[in-house]
């Protein structure tokens, strides 16, 4: 039986590679934080009790910024593949953290590579590094292939540049097998609430049930490439199966803005928007009722933003087979339902006295 070993198992990708791993009987091991409330929400349903005998799959706290704390759960594991999910993720929060994020996206990536060196596990352990689209920031050509030269837009982009470079150096200057999975937008029902999908998606729903009034957002222009998480976490996987390590771009190849995002899921839940004005000034109006229910919010603009993103995922198609099984539309779908029955919940919640808190980052 194969072991894994994820960082961030608690994160969107994290949850669906788990859950992949175990169907394909694998001992999975995950590395989570040390929170101050449970934070196991998106893994609760593979929780195993820690008493049982031949568990398949274990948790283990530990952080990214812990070099001691990686090599011994490593050591202690001994795993065929780890994935390196672990990171702050959130590109404008790199703008508010750039020092923290770079402790854990970029040192902690050499961390781990460091740690599998250290303890002599070169030619056992494959490394999956999750690499990004936003190493491309300011785009060089249209669409971007694994050739694409990068222009990093952010803290968060500069991080995992060291990173994406440090996973190609160790497998050049020590011959492990170690692959960068330059991955676009990719997006699900338990995406994180503050990334622009799920802010939509959570929002408007709420909005369809009156529980709020407004969604806020920053750059509705920008252009992304947005797939579905559940397929992107099997390319993880099936970089590492492979006769000999390569990066790969993983994509859909269509793009879409923000603003066909938010209309797209207010189609969905029976809402027509009509926009007016432009720029800061832009707001979109609920035909129906005329109450505006989307508007811009300075404070969303980045420093420096990418505008746009599309990838070209032939080199994955022609080698690792990939197709997107989830279209755009179906994806907006699967997270608008979700969410509104979020949002039917916390009425029902409310209702029978048990009000329940709503952030609204
Ligand atoms: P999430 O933000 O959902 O998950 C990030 C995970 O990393 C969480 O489990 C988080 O723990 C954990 N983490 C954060 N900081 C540390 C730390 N210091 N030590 C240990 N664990 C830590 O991200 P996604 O699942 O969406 O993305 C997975 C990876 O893929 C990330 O590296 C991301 O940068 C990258 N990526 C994502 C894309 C996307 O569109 N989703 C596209 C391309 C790359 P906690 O739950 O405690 O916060
Ligand atoms: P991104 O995702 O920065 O591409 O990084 P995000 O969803 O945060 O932003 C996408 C685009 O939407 C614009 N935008 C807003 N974004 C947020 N979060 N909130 C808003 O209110 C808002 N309004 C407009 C942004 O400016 C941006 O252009 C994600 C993360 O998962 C990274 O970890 C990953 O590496 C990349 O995708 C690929």
């Amino acid at each position: 039986m194969k072991k894994a070993l994820i960082s961030g198992i608690t994160g969107q990708d994290g949850a669906y590679l788990a859950e992949f791993l175990l169907q394909k009987g694998y001992e999975v091991h995950g590395i989570k934080r040390r929170a101050s409330l449970f934070n196991t929400d998106r893994i609760d349903h593979l929780y195993e009790d820690p008493h049982a005998e031949n568990r398949k799959f274990i948790l283990h706290y530990g952080d990214l910024s812990d070099s001691t704390n990686l090599i011994r759960i490593i050591q202690e594991v001994q795993p065929d593949e780890i994935y390196n999910l672990a990171a702050q993720s959130h590109v404008q929060v790199s703008f508010d953290s750039p020092e923290y994020t770079a402790n854990v996206d970029a040192l902690g990536t050499l961390r781990i590579l460091e740690a599998i060196r250290i303890l002599g596990l070169e030619k056992k352990t494959r490394f999956y590094q999750a690499s990004t689209s936003e190493l491309f920031g300011q785009v060089q050509e249209i669409p971007q292939t694994e050739k694409t030269p990068f222009y990093p837009r952010s803290p968060y982009a500069c991080a995992k540049l060291y990173a994406y470079w440090i996973c190609v150096n160790y497998r050049e200057a020590y011959g492990m097998y170690a692959c960068n999975g330059i991955l676009f937008n990719h997006e699900s029902p338990i995406r994180g609430e503050t990334f622009v999908t799920r802010k939509i998606t959570r929002a408007l729903a709420r909005i369809k049930l009156g529980l709020q009034d407004r969604l806020y957002l920053g750059n509705m222009n920008a252009l992304r490439d947005w797939g579905h998480a559940k397929d992107y976490v099997e390319m993880q996987w099936l970089m590492l199966q492979q006769d000999a390590p390569q990066d790969f771009v993983i994509a859909t190849g269509e793009q879409h803005s923000v603003r066909e995002f938010v209309e797209l899921a207010a189609t969905e839940l029976g809402i027509s928007i009509e926009w007016r004005g432009y720029g800061e000034e832009e707001k979109g109006y609920d035909t129906a009722t005329g109450k505006c229910i989307v508007a811009v919010d300075k404070k969303y603009y980045r420093p420096t933003e990418v505008e746009t993103l599309l990838g070209d995922p032939a080199k994955a198609k022609k080698e690792l087979g990939w197709v997107p099984r989830t279209t755009f539309t179906e994806l907006v779908k699967e997270m608008v339902q979700t969410d509104f029955r979020e949002a039917e919940r916390e009425i029902l919640c409310t209702e029978h006295g048990f009000p329940v808190c709503q952030p609204q980052e």
